[in-house]
């Protein structure tokens, strides 16, 4: 059995699709300098193969900053751009195929409900996500926002990491890891920021003065 991966509390998630006009790699680097140690990848929209080039240079900075890079739905392209792990929802590659390929590279099973959550637990996921925790915009997700108590019932019903994602921002983030979330998956507030850097930096202060309490 695989020891508990360490989280870090900011789980942290480019997107090209949300850049505000700025490059993918522009963003990264404002990720990276704001403190940004464990980044998600994701591409809905990007062919593989300009998807795989984002990858591998993602890589190179990530990999040059020590920041742990995952990536969104895609076994081969977390593979072929020697990422740390891969990111699977419901409806992407199940666990069992996914661990067949990824070997012990970190699998992370994005969950809505407590069994979801066990399923993924027990089926050998690293981590799960879970949400969405608030409302989002960011993603049509189908599912109500589930909030800091049912949060808290996973918390109560798995021990693997959990990383909340889904409406999460720098104002409702402690009540958050609070809950039990070991991290906080945010995209909008953060991409959307206009000091990208800043707003990171702050996040990851919130999180050492939360623990400190
Ligand atoms: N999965 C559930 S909600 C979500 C994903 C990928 C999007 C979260 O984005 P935001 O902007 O932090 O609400
Ligand atoms: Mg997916």
């Amino acid at each position: 059995m695989s020891s508990r991966l360490d989280l870090s509390s900011l789980y942290a998630i480019l997107d090209p699709e949300q850049t505000k006009g700025r490059t993918p790699s522009n963003i990264l680097r404002e990720l990276l300098s704001g403190g940004a140690r464990t980044l998600q990848l994701r591409a809905k929209t990007l062919s593989p193969r300009d998807f795989l080039d984002l990858a591998r240079e993602t890589r190179k900075l990530t990999g040059s900053h020590g920041c742990r890079l995952i990536v969104n739905d895609r076994v081969d392209i977390a593979l072929a751009c020697g990422a740390d792990g891969v990111h699977l929802g419901q409806e992407d590659m199940p666990l069992h195929a996914a661990r067949k390929l990824m070997g012990d590279k970190i699998i992370g099973i994005s969950t809505h409900e407590v069994e979801q959550a066990k399923e993924a637990e027990h089926g050998g996921a690293d981590y799960i996500g879970f949400g969405p925790m608030f409302g989002t915009t960011t993603k049509k997700t189908g599912y109500a926002a589930r909030g800091p108590d049912m949060l808290r019932q996973v918390r109560g019903a798995v021990k693997i990491p959990i990383v909340a994602i889904g409406g999460i921002t720098e104002n409702n983030v402690i009540e958050v890891w609070q809950a039990g979330a070991d991290s906080a998956a945010i995209i909008s507030d953060i991409l959307g920021a206009d000091d990208i850097a800043a707003k990171v930096t702050r996040i990851l202060r919130l999180s050492q003065s939360s623990q400190q309490q």
